[in-house]
């Protein structure tokens, strides 16, 4: 109602405006974990539509497919969750499998899912998304020690730099000599958790 409202209000008072901008972004979803992420604000009423890239966890194994996200700044990476129970959990590139050592990195908490019997493929009906902050590399990894996902190979990264030689197989490579148990936070954060608006995306 506020968006229409400010809708009708520009229209009559900036009409040839209104009509060059294309249609607002949705709404952020209610539920904010973090509050430094997404301001409903009048500054942002009229931005373009954000660039949403999905990843899905634990399609084709333990791996998130794509595990290399190129994605612009301020864009979107929104994490669907396939059977059984994986998580997303942002890490430093020189220690894979153990929370960012952050107030704002990401922790998405776990995304529990019953694999149905007849081997259709379904997702969590919940979804984590992350706003793309700059273009600094965003290293991240699955935190489910029952199988030992991290170690396994099930991390990812968001716009890495391969002529830092900070590589996505690099990662990899130091993922798969963590000997202990992969690290969470002590709560959901840095992200939003809830609804999948997009429950066809990636599937
Ligand atoms: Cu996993």
């Amino acid at each position: 109602m506020l968006t229409q409202s400010l809708l009708l209000l520009a229209a009559a008072t900036f009409p040839a405006m209104v009509t060059a901008l294309p249609a607002p972004a949705p709404a952020p979803a209610p539920q904010h974990i973090s509050a430094g992420h997404w301001h409903a604000s009048p500054s942002n009423t009229w931005t373009a539509p954000r660039t949403t890239h999905t990843v899905v966890a634990g399609r084709g194994g333990l791996r998130f497919d794509p595990d290399n996200v190129v994605a612009e700044v301020g864009s979107v990476v929104e994490f669907h969750f396939t059977p059984l129970n994986h998580s997303v959990v942002e890490a430093a590139f020189d220690a894979p499998c153990v929370p960012k050592d952050a107030a704002d990195s990401f922790f998405s908490g776990f995304f529990p899912v019953t694999r149905p019997t007849d081997g259709s493929a379904v997702q969590s009906a919940e979804v984590f998304q992350i706003e793309v902050r700059d273009d600094k590399p965003v290293w991240f990894y699955c935190a489910q020690n029952a199988g030992r996902h991290c170690q396994s190979g099930m991390v990812g990264v968001v716009n890495q730099r391969f002529d830092s030689g900070k590589t996505l197989a690099v990662f990899k490579g130091k993922a798969a000599e963590v000997l202990g148990q992969s690290g969470v936070q002590a709560q959901v954060q840095g992200g939003w958790r809830g609804a999948n608006p997009n429950p066809q995306s990636g599937f």
